[in-house]
This record gives structure tokens, sequence and C-alpha cells, in this order.
């Protein structure tokens, strides 16, 4: 068969390498092929979701920046000052995590996804067009998000005024100041020229970029027991395959952009700066257990000890 595979990155993206990755696997491996829409090429996020929940695709890469909107646990992954920056501690985290591996199959299945992978692609960075070191330098300052709610109560927590707005709106938002800022991680940021629309780019060490990938849970549950293995097995090498790459990635797309805008400003903010924002991230913490409820509260419980195993 021919199965559709949407993604809200291009080719040489962290999802696109994934993608191609999966749909190697696939292919060598089955008579079934893959073809690969990449960003854009059936709409924004949320349009991406809907096909894929009415079957129409197959497979999609979401983050939970979007997803959350849809499924209020996978918030647990935009919760500020939760997940570690250290990149090996990362790469544990996504590769034998409890909560990663086990936590949020059934919760995707009750929407109609079957949950494939879970995996990072760089620390979430802020580029704004002034300097920022406290909550304070942020007030008034219009910062885009994805739609997940969670992120605009993170950045109401940090002291600016967020904005949720599709990926394809934010070159043009930037350009006409709509908006003073966004969040990607690096890698991101130079691939698409984000740096050249914003003067100031801040490691505020409070995420990591994470996406998932899913397949249609009705499309999953018909295929015969030797399909549901060959995509079992098609996803552990992709994981093993971007989680490796994810470890790099950091450091590639810092190097590119010193590289090619020498005169941007990089900042880090230290560990008295983010003990402040970490501070305010508290509340937000709080305000995902009252949307994810009990089963929210076990998933953060689950993280905070992967993580401290992971470190
Ligand atoms: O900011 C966004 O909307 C986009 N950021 C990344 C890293 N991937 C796709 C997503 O749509």
């Amino acid at each position: 068969d021919e199965w559709r595979y949407v993604m809200e990155e291009g080719l040489t993206d962290p999802q696109g390498l994934y993608a191609t990755k999966f749909k190697e696997e696939i292919e060598e491996n089955s008579e079934h092929t893959i073809e690969i829409y990449p960003v854009g090429t059936l709409g924004e996020s949320a349009d991406a979701m809907e096909q894929a929940q009415a079957g129409l695709v197959q497979f999609i890469d979401q983050s939970p920046g979007f997803t959350g909107a849809l499924i209020p646990e996978a918030e647990a992954f935009l919760v500020p000052y939760l997940q570690p920056t250290d990149p090996q501690a990362v790469r544990t985290f996504f590769k034998e995590g409890k909560a990663v591996k086990e936590m949020f199959h059934e919760i995707y299945r009750e929407h109609g996804l079957e949950l494939l992978s879970i995996f990072p692609e760089g620390q979430q960075v802020v580029t704004t067009m002034k300097e920022f070191r406290t909550p304070a330098d942020l007030d008034g300052v219009k910062i885009r998000t994805m739609s997940s709610p969670l992120l605009l109560e993170t950045y109401k927590a940090f002291g600016a005024s967020p904005i949720a707005l599709p990926w394809g709106e934010l070159i043009g938002a930037l350009k006409t100041n709509m908006v003073d800022g966004q969040e990607n991680p690096a890698i991101w940021i130079e691939a698409y020229g984000l740096d050249e629309l914003t003067k100031v780019m801040t490691y505020t060490g409070h995420a990591q970029y994470t996406t998932a990938v899913m397949a249609n849970s009705d499309f999953y549950d018909e295929l015969s027991d030797e399909d549901k293995q060959l995509i079992q097995d098609a996803t552990s090498a992709a994981h093993d395959y971007i989680l490796d790459e994810a470890v790099k990635m950091d450091e590639i797309g810092l190097s590119k952009i010193r590289e090619s805008n020498p005169e941007y400003t990089i900042i880090e903010l230290s560990e008295e700066e983010r003990a402040v924002f970490k501070e305010r991230a508290v509340a937000v913490e709080e305000a995902f257990i009252d949307r994810a409820g009990d089963r929210g509260a076990a998933i953060i419980e689950q993280m905070k000890a992967d993580i401290a195993a992971a470190m």
C-alpha cells in the first residue's frame, strides 16, 4: 500500500530526518511505500491533525506545542524548567524514561492516535528585538508561541505578552512587527532565518522542543501483525537515529548562526537569572495539573523521577 506521512518540517529538518529514515526502513523491508508531506503541503498543523484523525493520512509528526490544544496531557512536554538541558540527559530521558515510553500511549489512543515516538529537537531559545534578563524586561514584549494554551501561560508568567500563531504566519508577523519575538530551537531558527528577523537570541534553559510521531489508530489496528511489527521496527530504528542526531543539533544550529550572522547577540542566562524564571514556572506547572488532572500529576511525577535518573 502507499501510506501518507505528514510533518511540520522540511526534509532536512529533524522531523524530516526521522521521516526519511522511517520511510527507508518501511520500503526496504516491505512492499509498502511512504509518501512524505512536508510543512505546509497539507495546510497548517491543525489541518494536518484533522486529516490524520480522519485517516486521510496514516502518519503524522506533530509537536505537543500544537497537539496540546487537543490533548492536555501532551502539554507535560511544555512545562517550563522540567526537562534537562544536558544533551546526554535529554537523550536518556527520551530513550529510557518510563514517562515517555509508557504513559502517553493510552492517552493518545483516546484521540484516535497510535503514538510511535517522542523525540527532542534541541533547547527552546527565545529570539527578541532587545536583550532581556528578567521578567520585567519582557513587559509588553509580544512573543509568538505555538497554539497550546500552556505556552501562552508560560510567557504570561515570564512577564511577556504572548500571541499564538500557526507556523505559516510567524515570518510575516515578525516582518510587520505584529510580534517582537518567538521561541524555537537553534537548528530551526537558523534554517528559517528567524535570527535575521530579530536582534538577540537568549538561552533560558526552560524547555526542549519536543515532537511526536503517531499513526491513525484505526489504520494501525487493521494492519496484520507482520505490518504492525514492520512499523514498530521502523519506529525504533528512526527513534535511535534521531536521538543520536538530536545530541548534536543545538551545537550545529548555534555554530551556523555564529558563522552566518556574526552581529547577532547570543545570551545565556546565568543560574541566578534563570532562578527568577523558574520561580514563575511553578504556577505554570500547577496550571498544567489543573487541566490534565490526576493523570497529569502522575506524568509530572514520573518525568521528574526519569530526569533524576538520567542526570
Ligand atoms: O514554531 C513552529 O511552529 C515550528 N517549530 C519547529 C521547530 N518545528 C515545526 C513547528 O511548526
